[in-house]
């Protein structure tokens, strides 16, 4: 008897709710990142970005397809690790998330975009550099930042044109995105016509480099390119002046972050490093990411790391093709994504071409003076 009368109240609360709630449509966004573990920083940064964006888009009140659209984010942690990655990535799936904006780490996004592709889910990321994402022949895969084969190549001739670097050695931590834009990093070296003179590894965990730069130190480089992210590089730099290496220190978009000077224990000297962020504004277009930086800051009392921007832009993406398709599914809005064109973002402007790669992606060049990170040049 009690069992039927809760049967009935249900569903009455279903029918009244019913008329309220059938004119709002919920539309879930998925994001993952690392948000634990040594990367835990970039993580929330990401994280922090995309919630922005959410907040933002209910504040504002988005139509899609004549129906009030009311966003949630399902944010997941993975830690940097490819296993917990695709358990995250299914997750979603299960979940029935409407897009995905991540992951971080080229090593997780690689593996994960399996899982959103057969579902048919559109992923945006908004950082992972390897270019392997985008050439799976995937129709869901995206990417709002410059790959490696840039980033590298472009870091690799600084080194040689304007570091005047005669004695670069390199050293990677292995993952997909070290071991990758160390590679792009030599090939650009080359094509420049210079020369790597040794070649190190390391792990994405590791903390004690004493042997591989005692190593090196033996053939007195002038330029160490790093393929890795802030973590390791901040020791690694701190474990370089202990050893007397008074060299530049290169590296991608993975170190350039603003953690990296507090990460070297203070032993960062000025002009030392030279980085790149895989993106960058120019002239009239960099007011609209210093306000972005400026809101953030306000928002989390914390400094943009290096991606926040780019996951809101993703976001944003996202979403305004669900408002021009009329849909948030999936197979509805992704042909819309994918034609995105001159879509004017706090990051600049974006559109795909037919990998899904943004087009005419920029680098943004930076040292850090003070501990500081100061801007070089933007360059395509
Ligand atoms: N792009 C640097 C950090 C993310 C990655 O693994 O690609």
């Amino acid at each position: 008897m009690q069992v039927k009368l809760n049967v009935i109240v249900g569903a009455l609360a279903l029918a009244v709710g019913g008329s309220v709630f059938a004119q709002d449509l919920v539309v879930k966004i998925g994001h993952v990142g690392p948000t634990s573990g040594a990367i835990a920083h970039l993580g929330k940064d990401n994280e922090n970005g995309a919630r922005m964006a959410i907040d933002e888009l209910n504040a504002k009140g988005v139509t899609i397809g004549g129906r009030k659209a009311k966003f949630e984010l399902l944010a997941e942690d993975d830690g940097a690790d490819p296993k917990q990655g695709t358990a995250a990535a299914q997750k979603l799936v299960d979940s029935k998330v409407n897009g995905v904006i991540g992951h971080l780490n080229s090593g997780t996004t690689i593996p994960a975009s399996k899982i959103y592709s057969d579902a048919g889910i559109p992923q945006i990321s908004p950082s992972a550099t390897n270019p392997r994402y985008t050439r799976q022949g995937y129709k869901t895969t995206f990417r709002v930042v410059a790959d490696d084969v840039h980033l590298g190549g472009t870091l690799g001739r600084y080194a040689v044109k304007d570091l005047k670097g005669k004695k670069i050695v390199v050293i990677d931590d292995r993952t997909a995105y070290g071991q990758g834009v160390a590679d792009e990093f030599e090939k650009g070296v080359k094509a420049a016509g210079g020369a790597t003179i040794g070649r190190e590894f390391t792990n994405d965990k590791a903390t004690d480099f004493t042997a591989i730069l005692t190593s090196l130190k033996a053939k007195s480089p002038d330029v160490v390119f790093f393929g890795g992210m802030d973590a390791v590089a901040g020791p690694m730099i701190r474990q370089m002046k202990q050893l007397g290496i008074n060299a530049k220190f290169v590296g991608g978009d993975g170190i350039c972050s603003s953690e990296l000077p507090k990460l070297t224990a203070g032993t960062l000297a000025d002009n030392q490093v030279v980085c790149a962020e895989a993106g960058g504004v120019e002239g009239e277009a960099k007011k609209s990411m210093d306000d972005f930086r400026t809101k953030f800051k306000a928002k989390y009392n914390a400094e943009v790391q290096v991606y926040a921007p780019y996951v809101y832009d993703a976001v944003n993406v996202m979403v305004a093709a669900m408002v021009k398709a009329g849909s948030a599914e999936p197979a509805k809005y992704l042909p819309v994504l994918a034609a995105t064109d001159g879509y004017k973002g706090v990051t600049g402007t974006i559109g795909f071409d037919n990998k899904g790669d943004i087009k005419n992606g920029a680098l943004t060049l930076y040292t850090y003076k003070g501990g500081k990170r100061e801007q070089i040049a933007v360059v395509r």
